[in-house]
Order: structure tokens, then C-alpha cells, then sequence
């Protein structure tokens, strides 16, 4: 089968050939039918994360199981499923206590390096990248990285519920848990940024104010649910954000991973405001905050892959859908060939698209 091989970072993807061994006991077989291009996977083209390499990238994905392993009761062939990498063991601590995101059982979440799923008949090994390598035509994952979705949702929008619109989404109504008539900014309008938005709208939040440098992704932010947008061009963020509020937001939520918006996403809060860090602030990098701030019990949380419960949340996010509340066609600029992957990242990085899907099937 053909899969996008990373074998350096900051060069392109290559289309080779590679295997996957049948399942294991717990493991399912899935021919990939969408992959959605997220900026998580740019970080680490970019060397901004490390992991292993050469490595097969990719982890927003929908599809149609193949094949199960002799334990795998949860799915059959035929069923339709989108992947998450929020894989979960059920049984550690976390898990258990109700959050599946941390789980800690390196059997079954597998460390960067640790997998021996991906073959490609030379010595030097192939990684697999967050337990699912979803830029690859079938995908061999652990039963607990999947959800089945009913088979009338279209699987390109399913696909990004898998990454980025969990993300956003989860971390609105799951990490912050905004309440109705919160205020919310959203800095960083893209695929994850515009699911916070939707996810904030769904939530009854009140004030929505979108903060990007695109006026286009603005504009989409406002249909939406943004009642308010903020161009970091016209003048101080933090400053622009007071103003709207009348001294400072409940809650704002960094969706774009650098040092300086993660600043002004605490900088922007009202007294008793929670910042949540949805964005990936390059490896190593640190942020400064004024501990003042503090005192008026502001507060500053990291959240990852919108703390899902994906079993529960993705068929809801599948049901918002349904009834018109999630706006998924608004995602996808554009739909691609796996063999326009690096025009695909290089359209991501000129801010050009919101999400590109590349289709298995076309
Ligand atoms: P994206 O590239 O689609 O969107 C980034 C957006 O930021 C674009 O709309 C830009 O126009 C906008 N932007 C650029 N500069 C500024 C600025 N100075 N101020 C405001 N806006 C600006 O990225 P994405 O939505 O795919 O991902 C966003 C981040 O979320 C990224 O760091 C990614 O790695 C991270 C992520 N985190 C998790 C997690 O679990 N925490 C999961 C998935 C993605
Ligand atoms: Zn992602």
C-alpha cells in the first residue's frame, strides 16, 4: 500500500510502498478513506517536536474496518470509524478516574518509536506516529483508537472530528467547561481555533471574539458563532480584547502554539478567567507570565485533544452535525491526492486553507 514517508525533517514527504503485518488479538485493520492535514503534523515536519524517523504521519482519519483481531469485539468489517489518538487502555489511573486523554500504559498508548506495526522491506525501521499513521492507504491500530459513527455521516467530514474538531470542541466544553453566557476569545482561527468557536456557540457562550491575522478565517469565524472579531494588525490583541469586554474575558483559549499568544491569552482574562493552551509552543520553549495576576485567581491549563472522551463525544459531534449545529462543510478547503501532500502542508503554512483532506478514494 502507499503511505507519505517523512525521512527528514523540513523535507518533503515521500510516496513509498509499505506493509502492515494482519491483526493482532486486539488490534483492527482499517483502509483509510480520509486523512485531514493538521498543523500538529507541520510542527513535526517542521523539527518544532521531535520523534523518530523515518516516520508515516497523520492522525486526523475516518475509514472502513478490514480486518479484526481475535479479541476485537468492539467493531467488524464493514463498520465505518474515525481514529483518534487518544488511544486508551481503561484500566490505569487515569482511565479509570475519567480521564482517558493521560492514559499512562505505554502497552497500549505506545511511546514515539515503540511500534512495530509499519513494515516497508528494508532494515531501517519505520515508525509509526501516534499510534495511527493515518497519511497511508490502510492503517493497523489498538481496538481502543477507534470509534464507530453511524454510515450515513460522509467520512471526509468524520475525519476531522478526528483531530481538530475534537480538539477545539472538547476543549471549550471539556477542559474549560465554559458555561452558558461565558465570554470566550479564540486566538487562532484555524481548524482547531474555528472548532472552539463552534464548540463555544454550541456551549451558549456568550461573547465569542475570534483573534486571527487572516481576514478570511474572520469572516468564516463570525458565520460560525464569533460575535466579535479582533485583527492582531490593528493594534494591541490584549488591549482590543479589554475593550470588548469591559476589563477581561472569562475564558480565552491559545490556538496556535507560540510563546507570545499563550502570553496574551492570560493577559487577556478578567479576574477569576481561566487561559487553556490548546496550541503546540515548540518543544522547549518557555512562556512568561506577571505572577500578580495570580492573586486575582486567574488561572492557566494545557489541554490535549480537547480532553475527550471520544467513545461519547465524537457520535454527539457526529450528531451536532446532523442537526445543523456543527458547521464540518466550512472546514474543508480543499480535497487532495496523497501525492499532493507537501502542496497540501505548504498551502497550510501560507495560511491558505482551514483543513485539506486528502481522498483515498479519488
Ligand atoms: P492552522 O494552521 O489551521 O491555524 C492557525 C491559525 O492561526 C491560522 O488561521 C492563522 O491565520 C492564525 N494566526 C497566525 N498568526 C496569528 C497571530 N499572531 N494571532 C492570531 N492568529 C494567528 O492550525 P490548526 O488549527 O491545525 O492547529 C492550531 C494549533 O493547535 C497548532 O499548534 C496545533 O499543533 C495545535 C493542536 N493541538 C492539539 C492538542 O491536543 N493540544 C491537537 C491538535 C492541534
Ligand atoms: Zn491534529
Amino acid at each position: 500500500m502507499k503511505a507519505a514517508v517523512l525521512h527528514e525533517v523540513n523535507q518533503p514527504l515521500v510516496i513509498e510502498d509499505i506493509s502492515v503485518p494482519n491483526p493482532g488479538p486486539r488490534e483492527v485493520l482499517i483502509r483509510t478513506k480520509v486523512a485531514g492535514l493538521c498543523h500538529s503534523d507541520l510542527h513535526f515536519i517542521e523539527g518544532l517536536y521531535p520523534h523518530p524517523l523515518p516516520a508515516v504521519l497523520g492522525h486526523e482519519s475516518a475509514g472502513v474496518v478490514e480486518k479484526v483481531g481475535s479479541d476485537v469485539t468492539y467493531v467488524k468489517p464493514g463498520d465505518h470509524v474515525v481514529t483518534c489518538l487518544s488511544v486508551f487502555c481503561g484500566t490505569c489511573d487515569n482511565c479509570t478516574t475519567g480521564r482517558p486523554v493521560l492514559c499512562t500504559d505505554t502497552t497500549v498508548k505506545m511511546l514515539p518509536g515503540q511500534s512495530n506495526r509499519l513494515s516497508w522491506g528494508r532494515k531501517e525501521k519505520l515508525n509509526q506516529f501516534l499510534n495511527l499513521s493515518s497519511f497511508a492507504e490502510q492503517m493497523l491500530v489498538h481496538e481502543n483508537a477507534i470509534v464507530k459513527i453511524r454510515k450515513d455521516m460522509p467520512l471526509e467530514l468524520a475525519a476531522l472530528i478526528g483531530c481538530g474538531v475534537i480538539t477545539g470542541y472538547g476543549a471549550v466544553v471539556n477542559t474549560a467547561k465554559v458555561q452558558a453566557g461565558e465570554s470566550v476569545v479564540v486566538i487562532g482561527c484555524g481548524g482547531v481555533g474555528m472548532a472552539a468557536i463552534n464548540g463555544a456557540e454550541i456551549a451558549g457562550a456568550g461573547r465569542i471574539i475570534a483573534v486571527d491575522t487572516n481576514p478570511a478565517k474572520l469572516q468564516l469565524a463570525t458565520k460560525l458563532g464569533a460575535t466579535d472579531v479582533v485583527d492582531p494588525r490593528n493594534g494591541d490583541v490584549v488591549q482590543q480584547v479589554r475593550d470588548l469586554t469591559n476589563g477581561g474575558v472569562h475564558h480565552s483559549f491559545e490556538v496556535l502554539g507560540r510563546k507570545e499568544t499563550a502570553e496574551q491569552a492570560f493577559a487577556m482574562l478578567a479576574p477569576g478567567g481561566t487561559a487553556t493552551i490548546v496550541g503546540m509552543i515548540p518543544f522547549g520553549q518557555k512562556i512568561e507570565l506577571h505572577g500578580f495576576d495570580f492573586l486575582r485567581e486567574r488561572r492557566i491549563q494545557g489541554s490535549s485533544m480537547g480532553s475527550n472522551h471520544f467513545r461519547v463525544d465524537m457520535p454527539r459531534l457526529v450528531e451536532f452535525y446532523m442537526r445543523g449545529k456543527l458547521h464540518l462543510e466550512d472546514w474543508i478547503s480543499a480535497k487532495i491526492k496523497l501525492s499532493e501532500i507537501n502542496e497540501g502542508f505548504a498551502n497550510m503554512k501560507a495560511g491558505k486553507t482551514l483543513r485539506s483532506v486528502i481522498m483515498f478514494d479519488a
